[in-house]
């Protein structure tokens, strides 16, 4: 099977790691094992990009700027299309890859390639709607407007847990807004990057194109480091942990360039008493064990009301009890691995720590005795105020609190220092209205009667305070990869200056 789908993809026992306009031959940079978390074995060795490499690579993206940012938006939006088409028709093989290398389940593979192609599609429209507007302006005979233009070549840097998507929703709207790319994928997912690559390089072939989509694999500190320096790069956009981006933001900020970060989530969701707590145990589920607790919106903190949290709880060890966990290829399979041994470690380490703080494992929280990384889910007795429930710690643990009235529930929900992703469970109007409102939920993402992840590609993603403020994907996150030109056309004969300024010779 792992044979079969890298051969596919054109991945080799031995690949290249960097791609600008072709596969460089001989990286000069250390060698990068892919291992598979299912069995920890190496499925394939990546040679990593130098110093001398990425200069290769930026010129290639800056040399590709000048000829892509003149293209006609629609004109790009065009080709973005044909990448789509090009992953439709690979979404088994990618999803399947995804799979070996994140240990996420095939559902969840698959849905990823799907995720791509939804925001591929959306950009093609977009392609046609980077609108700016026309403005009234107070000056006679002038003509105001703003109009967007493209960046430059941007660096986008992704987290092992979305290998694919999360440099889709960057890299399939920069492209469109004109922009080239220079990608640094997560070290632990290299094949997938690299098929990728191997996707798109046929269709930008084709069409004559190159310096578009580059790939620098290699170190993240190192190349990371690069990136946020490097001046030539006027966006950097930024998927992973909070101590990853804050070291990328202070390196941006010193020459002043701009950051999309999306860090940490440490998400929660309420379940007041009117909610159907049937659809809210499966919707918590998927939430809280869905890619072995490794997504940004993994449900972290489960906040119940006092009168139904003794039935709910039960509930919830019951269907914990019964989660397959195993090789995420199979099909009855709802759980596969963590992505490496320091990620199983964390997590016996935090479960260790949440009990001296207090907490009581309620269920799961071990390690499988098999090869690979499993654990088993774990459900924590919890207190809002323990320290450990204000971290994220990456992997399957869900700390459980209850509350009395709904302005509790919030501000146990609120006073963590994450504000990704948010939800409620009630059929009650009035707590939806409460938690949607300005005094409820401080997320950027907020959701009733449905947990906290699996968004869709159409809105804004992203969130608040130390999950760093950046949106991507849908709506007009657009805006980012592109620069603001605000225009005043003078097509009167008298000099009129605003704010009724005269300066005349007299
Ligand atoms: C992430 O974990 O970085 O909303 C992204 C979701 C997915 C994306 C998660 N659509 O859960």
């Amino acid at each position: 099977m792992t044979n079969t789908v890298l051969q596919k993809l054109g991945i080799h026992s031995i690949n290249s790691g960097v791609f600008s306009g072709d596969w460089i031959r001989k990286p000069k940079g250390p060698e990068i094992l892919s291992v598979n978390p299912s069995t920890g074995k190496p499925m394939a060795r990546v040679l990593s990009a130098s110093r001398e490499d990425y200069e290769r690579v930026l010129e290639k993206a800056q040399k590709g700027f000048k000829k892509w940012s003149l293209l006609p938006p629609p004109r790009r939006g065009e080709i973005v299309r044909k990448i789509g088409e090009a992953l439709r028709k690979n979404r088994k093989a990618l999803g399947l890859l995804v799979t070996l290398e994140t240990g996420k389940i095939l559902a969840e593979g698959e849905g990823e390639v799907q995720e791509m192609i939804d925001i591929a599609d959306f950009s093609v429209g977009l392609s046609r709607q980077l609108y700016g507007l026309t403005i009234a302006s107070e000056r006679p005979d002038h003509r105001m407007f703003e109009q967007w233009h493209p960046l430059g070549p941007i660096g986008v840097i992704t987290a092992f847990n979305f290998p694919v998507a999360v440099w889709s929703w960057n890299a399939f709207v920069a492209a469109v807004c004109g922009d080239t790319l220079l990608w640094k994928p997560s070290s632990r997912t290299p094949l997938t990057a690299i098929a990728v690559q191997n996707i798109i390089r046929k269709v930008l072939a084709k069409e004559e194109l190159d310096g578009v989509f580059n790939l620098c694999i290699g170190d993240g500190a190192e190349i990371g480091e690069w990136m946020a320096q490097d001046r030539r790069l006027p966006l950097i956009s930024a998927t992973g942990s909070c101590a990853m981006g804050k070291r990328v933001a202070e390196a941006v900020a010193q020459r002043l360039g701009r950051t999309l970060l999306e860090l940490g989530g440490n998400n929660a969701a309420i379940v007041a008493p009117s909610a159907n707590l049937d659809l809210a145990l499966r919707s918590i589920l998927f939430a809280a064990v869905g890619t072995s607790g490794q997504r940004c919106t993994t449900l972290r903190r489960l906040i119940l009301h006092r009168s139904i949290a003794k039935k709910f709880t039960r509930q919830l060890i019951r269907a914990y009890k019964q989660i397959s966990i195993g090789e995420p290829w199979k099909k009855e399979v709802l759980m596969g691995p963590l992505i490496a041994e320091s990620a199983v470690q964390r997590m016996m380490e935090a479960a260790e720590e949440i009990q001296r703080q207090g907490g009581k494992i309620l269920y799961g929280g071990k390690r499988l005795k098999r090869s690979g990384y499993f654990v088993q889910p774990a459900l924590v007795q919890a207190d809002p105020k323990m320290p450990m429930v204000q971290e994220e710690t990456f992997a399957p643990i869900l700390y459980m609190m209850t509350y009395d009235r709904l302005e509790e529930a919030i501000q146990i929900h609120n006073a963590v220092p994450q504000g990704l992703s948010s939800g409620i469970f009630t059929n009650d109007l009035r707590e939806a209205e409460l938690f949607l409102s300005a005094m409820g939920s401080d997320c950027g993402i907020a959701n009733v009667n449905i947990a906290t992840s699996g968004a869709e590609i159409g809105g804004a993603f992203g969130g608040e305070k130390e999950t760093g403020g950046g949106r991507e994907a849908g709506s007009d996150a657009w805006k980012v990869y592109m620069r603001r030109q605000t225009c005043t056309i003078h097509f009167g004969k008298n000099l009129s200056l605003a704010q009724g300024v005269r300066f005349d010779l007299g």
